[in-house]
């Protein structure tokens, strides 16, 4: 009797101090449970190996449940009214039935009081709504492995069921390119009279746009941005579109008045009802897929080189016969690859099993 009674009391401890199992995570992200898509993503965000395994059991667990969501990009130089416009846009969003969950990608983590703090405050609306999950992502680490985690991160939302995923950058380095990389539709904020050095745009930027904005036309500031959208509309009248088959409008808004923030949207809803039926949307995540592979796979050949014992032993010897025996760097790398090559074969040979030695799996506690 005794013993019956305590079990369960036992188990449920016990279950409260374990951290969840892959299934119950997959699970709890089905539902659409925030806590449980938090922990999900700080899973993926863990750069610690041993949870390499975990995380990427479920990412295979929910591929099927996601690819439903519009993924959109926004970006612009900081102070351009990102946060605020998402916020708008948001609740505008859940106004209209849709879950809406917004990421950042932040590799400046140096960057004084960080944008974390500051989009938690310029989200305030949207950070309170039962609809909306936001996100930041984790300061530090390179981009590729910032927006590798943003990528996966937005994959783990699509399937928790929000059906619109905004990423935020800061457009003042590669963070563009990698999210452009990601979304089906990029928007660009300008600011009306900065002058394009000033904003720190570069013509590359505005070529990848689907839609520039004119942000923060409110006030005195209309004019102006009357007068913007006339310029902005001829400098990329002469690009070639991000898009094919799609001509990026230029359009006025204002996050803080909330004006402009609904035809923003309807261009965004134009967006798909042209291209999705026609494959356009399809064709662009499928080459973004690819090309995703294609950078894992550089990622991935880079780290294994780097870390394998007799790549570390030798670089340093070859770096010093670089510096000062006026060895040409490319003898210098052929070497560096005929040792790698070498020790490789020299494995295999020994232990054909563990041929890969070096690999992330086979020396789980090495980073
Ligand atoms: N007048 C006006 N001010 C705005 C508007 N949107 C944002 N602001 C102000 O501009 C400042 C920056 O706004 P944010 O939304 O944080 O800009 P951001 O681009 O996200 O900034 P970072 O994340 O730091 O790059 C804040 O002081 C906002 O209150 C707007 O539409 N009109
Ligand atoms: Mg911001």
């Amino acid at each position: 009797m005794h013993e019956k009674t305590s079990e369960p009391a036992v188990a449920s401890v016990a279950q409260r101090h374990r951290p969840p199992t892959v299934g119950e995570l997959a699970e709890g992200v089905r539902r659409g449970d925030r806590s449980m898509l938090g922990r999900a993503i700080t899973l993926i965000e863990s750069t610690s190996a041993r949870h390499e395994n975990d995380a990427q059991e479920l990412l295979q667990k929910l591929m099927p449940f996601t690819g439903k969501a519009r993924r959109l990009g926004i970006t612009g130089v900081p102070g351009v009214g990102k946060s605020t416009f998402i916020d708008t846009l948001g609740m505008h969003l859940i106004a209209g039935g849709h879950r809406v969950a917004v990421l950042a990608i932040d590799p400046t983590s140096s960057r004084s009081g960080g944008s974390i703090l500051g989009d938690k405050t310029r989200m305030g609306r949207l950070g309170s709504e039962p609809g909306a999950f936001i996100r930041p992502s984790p300061s530090g680490g390179t981009l590729g492995g910032v927006a590798r985690r943003t990528r996966e991160t937005m994959l783990l939302c699509e399937a928790a069921g929000f059906d619109v995923i905004v990423v935020e950058t800061v457009g003042v380095g590669q963070s563009e390119t990698a999210l452009r990389g990601m979304v089906d539709y990029f928007l660009l904020l300008l600011l009306a009279g900065a002058g394009d050095d000033l904003q720190g745009i570069k013509r590359g930027i505005m070529e990848m746009a689907d839609a520039v904005i004119i942000n923060k036309a409110d006030g005195d500031n209309r004019l102006k941005a009357e007068m913007a959208r006339g310029e902005q509309a001829m400098s990329l009248h002469y690009m070639a579109p991000a898009t094919p088959g799609w001509t990026p409008p230029v359009t006025l808004a204002s996050g803080l008045t909330g004006e402009g923030i609904q035809e923003c949207w309807a261009e965004v809803e134009r967006f798909y009802r042209e291209l999705e039926p026609a494959g356009g949307i399809a064709t662009r995540r499928t080459e973004q897929a690819r090309q995703w592979f294609e950078d894992l796979i550089r990622e991935e050949l880079v780290t294994r080189f780097r870390r394998h014992p007799v790549v570390q032993q030798q670089r340093a010897i070859l770096e010093e016969a670089v510096a000062r025996q006026g060895l040409t760097p490319i003898r210098a790398v052929r070497a560096l690859f005929e040792a790698h090559e070498a020790a490789l074969a020299e494995a295999l040979k020994s232990a054909p099993d563990r041929a890969e030695a070096g690999s992330t799996s086979s020396h789980p506690s090495s980073i």
